[in-house]
């Protein structure tokens, strides 16, 4: 047994897997420097038997590497993020008691001091050395990825797929969406997330198509490539359509219409990670020619449900379920709604991870006794449509599409020692889905919102640090002391709200 998805790679040896600047590297070039990444990870170890490997390479060529690299050697690949600080990078590396973390020259000065931690060695990718020896056989159950997530309690969470998730995952979309080999997918996402990673890079790949990168989002060079005429394939979390659109609308008429041109022409456009405001579809609309295909998942699963390739995109509506995987809408006791009625979206399907990094508890809280895995978003079936309703929890907030957990925030708010305490609530926006606020009870003179950002940003990813801030002299809370956030929402000036 081995990996389908680096199997496949071979028929397509003299395409292009990957483009990055101006660079373009063939699938052939993928498999051999993955091999020999693989064969430098083992040295003289024959599987690398479920070790982690964290890596930190920027978005293109070297990524896709050492990841294939890692999972031949049979490792589990544990991306980070390169606008993490380093307490959040150290977070992930002891939690998963990463043995090893690779990263490129670009990251080697801010990772240094990591070297050695609980025996963790930092190695760059550059000095790897020449090995030789077989790649052990890898069969589908064997862990091939952890991708951190935020919950309702404690610290983030790290989410295990194993290779026959993650094959899943791909061959459902490949399907649904009609995956080909001449597609280019431009990919401007963050690679710690299933978004940028599976629904982008791993079902480009897959399907013998080209993955563009950029290093970084920014509108301007997102237009520049669309209109070079060879990207047809763009997916997005809505903030980048809001940003998009508001460029869009900055630019003289004649190059709008180059840009509207282009964009009618491409195949597939998509949106998900965060709802999709029907304001932000209408608005491309008029831009693209295109209805965005809104679909809906989760890190703990891929995608589930998705709005149709062919046939009616329902604006506000994230679709029917995938192909192989099974949707519920259930009650607080785990029971299916009657139709109509709201309820838990929960979800079944060898798309589905496994367990929680070394959670055993809160993996056996995240399904219910018969084997459905707890989304804790809310939804209703709406004449054959789903569409999401909020989540059963106040305490996660999307931004930009990123899933942020309050409790985490508070915990760390309250070690600034200007803090007495503190509430964290999403404040509904129009651009970034929810912005992050802060309300703060000061222990003495309150600090400035300035310092908290600053102070936040050491320990925090940039993400998770909240833009508004207020004082309080008290949160609101109900009879058991509890905080109330609907009503502490309240307390925040509007911030461009939908
Ligand atoms: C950044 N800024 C924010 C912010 N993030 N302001 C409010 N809320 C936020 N969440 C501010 C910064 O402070 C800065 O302000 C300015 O925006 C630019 O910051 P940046 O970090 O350079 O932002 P940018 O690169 O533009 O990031 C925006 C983005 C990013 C949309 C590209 O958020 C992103 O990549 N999101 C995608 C996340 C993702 O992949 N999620 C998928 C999860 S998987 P100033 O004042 O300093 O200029 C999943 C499952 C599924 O959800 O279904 O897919
Ligand atoms: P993450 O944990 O980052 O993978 O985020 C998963 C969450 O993103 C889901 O539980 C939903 O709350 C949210 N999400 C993903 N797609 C959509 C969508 N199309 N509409 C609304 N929410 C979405």
């Amino acid at each position: 047994m081995s990996i389908p998805l680096v199997d496949r790679a071979a028929a397509f040896a003299s395409r292009t897997a990957i483009r990055e600047d101006d660079q373009k590297y063939s699938y052939s070039q993928l498999l051999e420097r993955s091999e020999a990444i693989a064969r430098h990870l083992l040295g003289s170890r024959t599987d690398l038997q479920e070790a982690r490997i964290a890596f930190l390479v920027p978005a293109g060529f070297d990524y896709a590497c050492v990841q294939w690299g890692i999972w031949r050697a049979g490792g589990i690949a544990v991306p980070l993020c390169e606008k993490h600080p380093l307490p959040s990078m150290e977070y992930v590396l002891d939690d998963t008691d990463a043995e090893l973390l690779l990263c490129t020259e670009a990251f080697a000065g801010k990772l240094a001091p990591l070297q050695g931690r609980n025996g963790l060695d930092v190695l760059r990718l550059e000095n790897l050395g020449e090995a030789s020896g077989p790649l052990p056989e890898i069969g589908p159950d064997r862990r091939a990825m952890i991708l951190y997530t935020s919950g309702t309690t404690g610290p983030p969470k790290g989410v295990v797929t194993t290779h026959a998730n993650i094959t899943t995952q791909i061959t459902t979309l490949v399907s649904s969406w009609e995956w080909e080999q001449e597609d280019e997918v431009l990919n401007v996402l963050p690679l710690h997330h299933v978004h940028g990673i599976v629904n982008m890079l791993c079902c480009a790949l897959w399907s013998g198509a080209c993955c563009r990168f950029l290093p970084r989002f920014e509108p301007d060079a997102v237009f520049e490539i669309f209109t070079e005429g060879e990207v047809n394939v763009f997916m997005a979390v809505p903030t980048i359509y809001y940003k998009l659109i508001a460029h869009y609308d900055s630019l003289p008429t004649s190059r709008q219409k180059q840009i509207s041109e282009q964009l009618r022409g491409f195949r597939l456009m998509v949106s998900g990670s965060a709802a999709l405001p029907v304001s932000v579809l209408e608005q491309w609309r008029d831009i693209s020619s295109h209805t965005l295909l809104e679909r809906y998942g989760m890190t703990e699963m891929g995608m589930a449900i998705s709005n149709p390739y062919r046939g009616e995109r329902r604006p506000g509506h994230i679709g029917q379920a995938l192909p192989g995987v099974r949707i519920r809408l259930a009650d607080e006791n785990d029971l299916p709604v009657p139709p109509g009625e709201q309820g838990e979206i929960q979800v079944k399907g060898d798309n589905v991870f496994s367990e929680y990094w070394g959670k055993p508890e809160a993996t056996q809280k995240a399904f219910t006794s018969d084997g459905w895995f707890r989304t804790g978003d809310m939804a209703l079936l709406d004449q054959g449509s789903y569409r999401i309703l909020g989540r059963n929890s106040v305490d996660i907030i999307k931004s930009g599409g990123y899933k942020i957990s309050a409790l985490e925030i508070e915990e760390v708010l309250r070690t600034h020692p200007a803090v007495k305490d503190c509430g964290v609530v999403g404040l509904p926006n129009v651009e970034w889905g929810e912005i992050i606020g802060a309300a703060i009870i000061p222990d003495g003179a309150a600090t400035s919102s300035e310092t908290l950002v600053e102070w936040l940003g050491e320990r925090l990813p940039s993400y998770k640090v909240p833009r508004v801030y207020i004082t309080v002299e008290d949160l609101p809370r109900n009879v058991l002391g509890k905080v109330t956030k609907n009503e502490l929402k309240s307390l925040f000036p509007i911030t461009g709200a939908a």
